[in-house]
């Protein structure tokens, strides 16, 4: 399932298979692997990722880092650390945090397309009414002013996640 909004794309699917310039990782501080979307970008980019994530010493929560795709079909991995969700002010600043620090280095580098999952949305434990809309505003404000990345994409790994992102960028586009 894939659906259009302007610059922004809405696939249902598996991040891992996604052919952009970059696809976003939701990691830990560690940069060292994990599980959720982490392990299947990991486990299909192969052993070298893990090898180059371990010279970046690691990433503070809201900050991200960039490295090669490897085995995967896109070229980079944007490696960014959502917030463990509490409920606290601070929860939605980091996780805004996240998407425009991700942005700003794919336009560091030049980067046509990126692909964003549902940060903190998995393990975190976000809810995905407020990470989606947190998600769509900043990417939005981003692209409002920026002319690269020249498309992002939101890859949702079920069909309550797609329809809850269909939701709500049908309302702010409309
Ligand atoms: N493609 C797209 N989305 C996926 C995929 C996939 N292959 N696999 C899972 N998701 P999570 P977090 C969705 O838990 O909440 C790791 O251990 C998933 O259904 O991966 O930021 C890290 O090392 C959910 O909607 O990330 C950290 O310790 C979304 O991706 C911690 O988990 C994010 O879920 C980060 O937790």
């Amino acid at each position: 399932m894939q659906e259009k909004f302007g610059r922004i794309e809405l696939l249902l699917g598996d991040i891992t298979r996604v052919e952009v310039d970059a696809v976003v990782n939701a990691a830990n501080r560690s940069l060292l692997g994990g599980g959720g979307v982490d392990g299947a970008i990991h486990r299909a980019a192969g052993p070298s990722l893990l090898e180059e994530c371990r010279a970046l010493g690691g990433c503070e929560t809201g900050d991200a880092r960039i490295t090669a795709g490897y085995r995967l079909p896109a070229r980079h991995v944007i490696h960014t650390v959502g917030p463990v969700y509490h409920g606290r002010p601070d929860d939605p600043v980091l996780l805004a945090s996240c998407y425009r620090r991700s942005l700003e280095l794919a336009r560091q580098h030049g980067l046509a397309s990126i692909a964003f999952p549902a940060i903190s949305c998995g393990i975190y434990g976000y809810p995905i009414e407020e990470g989606s809309r947190i998600a769509i505003d900043t990417v939005r404000d981003f692209l409002d002013t920026n002319p690269l990345p020249e498309r992002v994409l939101f890859v949702l790994f079920s069909n309550e996640f797609f329809r809850v992102y269909r939701e709500y960028l049908q309302r702010v586009t409309a």
